[in-house]
């Protein structure tokens, strides 16, 4: 199954089951009824997978006795003299096609494995589709499991593959894993108090932490993630093959508009009611609180013995904090334990896209990248370990350097070779690597109208999650009077980055809440080319390409779990880590830091009056407030880089 499907799949399916069912979300848009069967998807000529594997449908028993759909593909030539290993890939997006005799267009994590030849197993997680049992967003882990009845992601994983090994024939006794995004963290789950056939897991995109992942950044709520609040908030009352939630309807392709017009987050319950126990959840768990704190992934990464390899995009809007973090938890806890990453010029997914070019929106960072992971890189990862039986002779750091457009590879990430570098603002939009001198005006200044926000995009769309935004020109921001900007001279030479990036800031308001968005972006020089994938209009002199951005909720300044009104007018440090890069502003490029204090309806709008919880702000909650951020020597804002040791690199003292 191509994970591209999966939103294409989930659309389609929303789709056909929105349209047969607007006559019911009118009637009672809280009631979900169980649609009809969705037709299943025959292929109509046989396709490879159907050419070469055998398709076997099974309902696996945990050890609370809940079945679990599963899915077997094997190799039609498996045999006693010629066994394959076990690729396992646990998702909450369904086993599509359903049925003995459909076939998807692909099997595995590449074509390229799934021409090698495996044992290709899907399963629909607990409480998903053709599954048993009810469905828990990021199951909790459970450290302590004192009776059958403690079940959690990695004993389903467990008791999944034991069953495999002992009713599926012709496997070798090795089994790998594989997964994107929710799959990505289920396979993270699995490597936890693993099966001792458990010899490979590549968790892909994987979610860590709600809070930090999706549907949450650094305590903003993603206004974004509105519309697929949907798929994960209603239990089923049956094993389905059709979708049991409906899409809302917006009835615009401008989610800027719709999000306006609805208003406050309360107002959100015309289209989610009380049966919608995630979007009950997102309202009544604003703080990071022991509801998310228990749904965090990582705190479990121990004990991991078996080989893991985590991948992730530069330019992942969904799950980027998620790879990261996987991949350095795992290497702090499991000294010894085979742990690689690879992070390519992607959004979400891509590079399990058989896609010529790796374009993430109006760029493109080069041809062949996608080939060459699943063929050089994720190939051998699993050939190594489930075929060979050795360790695959791959980097500890597959990472692409996104302003060169080219892969490079570190013995560790974040890189050692590195020297820190301080970029300090300045007056009159200036930004280089010298502290303010004394006598520099001591802040610029900005009105924040939560009624007039700054869009996060300039795209007139309506998503089920954010996508594209990561890469996007962002002249249309840096030219409003709430979008301060602050840019180097264009680069003597060439400057890579090469791992985390913080901003220090020293900001003020004259309201008692407010968000802080950093975005750093790569300027490009004038005569810089333009890309043919794009329309013609679509000029990339001086285009202001984002790099990396990120958003603090002031509030949680101190604390996520214990958030804290600001005083007003009074200047407040905050610290806000922007997600790692590896990107080179080649030489004639400028660096250009762009600070806000929304960005809509990526997330939703800070009312800028302190209010326990957002979620059920009021209109008259939003106000209007004056921010200011402070480029003076006793209150200096600054943005902490590490510069790769390697390059030439650029001066940046150079004042404008
Ligand atoms: N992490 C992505 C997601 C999670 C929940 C809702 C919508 C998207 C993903 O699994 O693609």
């Amino acid at each position: 199954m191509k994970y591209t499907a999966y939103p294409l799949l989930l659309l389609l399916s929303l789709l056909l089951h929105a349209c047969s069912a607007s006559k019911l979300a009118k009637e009672s848009p809280k009631k979900i009824a169980p649609p009809p069967e969705a037709p299943q998807t025959v292929t109509a000529t046989p396709n490879y997978p159907e050419a070469n594997y055998n398709k076997q449908e099974y309902r696996i028993a945990m050890r609370d006795g809940i079945q679990l759909h599963t899915v077997v593909y094997a190799p039609k030539d498996a045999s006693a003299e010629k066994p394959y290993p076990i690729l396992l890939k646990r998702t909450p997006y369904s086993c599509h096609p359903y049925g003995p005799t459909a076939y998807p267009n692909r099997l595995g994590p590449s074509k390229y494995l799934m021409e090698e030849g495996y044992i290709i197993v899907y399963q629909d997680v607990r409480g998903r589709w053709m599954s048993e049992g009810l469905y828990d967003n990021m199951r909790p882990h459970l450290p302590e499991k004192k009776s059958p009845k403690d079940i959690d992601e990695s004993t389903d994983t467990y008791d999944t593959i034991d069953w495999l090994l002992k009713n599926v024939a012709y496997h070798n006794g090795r089994v790998g894993q594989w997964g994107i995004s929710y799959p990505g963290f289920y396979t993270t789950a699995g490597a936890i108090e693993a099966h001792p056939a458990l010899k490979a897991s590549s968790p892909q995109a994987p979610i860590a932490d709600f809070y930090f992942d999706d549907f949450h950044h650094r305590g903003a709520y993603l206004l974004s993630y509105f519309l697929a609040t949907t798929v994960f908030g209603y239990q089923k009352e049956e094993p389905t093959t059709a979708p049991w939630y409906q899409r809302v309807n917006t009835k615009t392709p401008d989610q800027y508009r719709f999000f306006l017009d609805m208003g406050p987050l309360k107002n959100g319950d015309q289209y989610y009611g009380e049966d919608n126990f995630f979007w009950q959840q997102l309202k009544s768990h604003p703080n990071y609180d022991e509801f998310w704190q228990r749904r965090n992934i990582l705190p479990h990464l121990r004990n991991i013995k078996h080989p893991m390899m985590v991948v992730g995009g530069w330019f992942d809007a969904e799950d980027l904090y998620g790879p990261l973090m996987t991949y350095k938890t795992i290497e702090k806890h499991n000294p010894g334990t085979y742990n690689t990453i690879v992070m390519g010029p992607w959004s979400h997914g891509d590079w399990a896209r058989d896609k010529p070019d790796a374009i993430v929106g109006r760029v493109d960072f080069g041809p062949g990248v996608s080939d060459f992971f699943q063929r050089e890189i994720e190939r051998p990862f699993f050939h190594s370990l489930l075929k060979e039986d050795r360790e695959p002779q791959l980097p500890e750091a597959y990472m692409y350097d996104t302003g060169r457009k080219r892969w490079e590879t570190f013995e560790q990430w974040p890189p050692k070779a590195v020297e820190p570098m301080q970029w300090y603002l300045h007056p009159k939009e200036g930004l280089d690597g010298r502290p303010p001198a004394e006598g520099d005006a001591p802040f610029t200044d900005f009105v924040s109208d939560p009624a007039k926000p700054v869009p996060y995009s300039e795209d007139i769309k309506t998503v089920f999650t954010p996508r594209k935004y990561m890469t996007d020109d962002q002249r249309f921001a840096g030219r409003r009077p709430d979008v301060l900007v602050f840019e180097t001279p264009p680069l003597e030479a060439d400057l890579t980055l090469a791992g985390e990036i913080m901003a220090h800031l020293k900001v003020a308001t004259n309201g008692t809440d407010a968000d802080w968005i950093v975005k750093l972006i790569d300027v490009y020089p004038g005569d810089h080319e333009d890309y043919d994938h794009n329309p013609k209009e679509i000029r990339m002199g001086h285009y202001e390409q984002m790099v990396r951005s990120e958003v603090i909720r002031g509030r949680f300044r101190n604390s996520f779990e214990n958030p804290e009104p600001f005083i007003p007018n009074q200047v407040t440090s905050i610290q806000l880590p922007l997600q790692d890069v590896l990107h080179t502003f080649k030489k004639g490029h400028r660096v250009m830091i762009q600070i806000q204090s929304t960005w809509f309806p990526l997330i939703d709008r800070n009312p800028q009056k302190y209010v326990d919880n957002i979620f059920e702000a009021n209109e008259e909650d939003f106000i209007k407030a004056t921010h200011k951020v402070y480029h003076s020597t006793e209150q200096a804002t600054y943005i902490e880089v590490d510069v790769l040791k390697t390059t030439n690199t650029a001066p940046m003292n150079g004042r404008q």
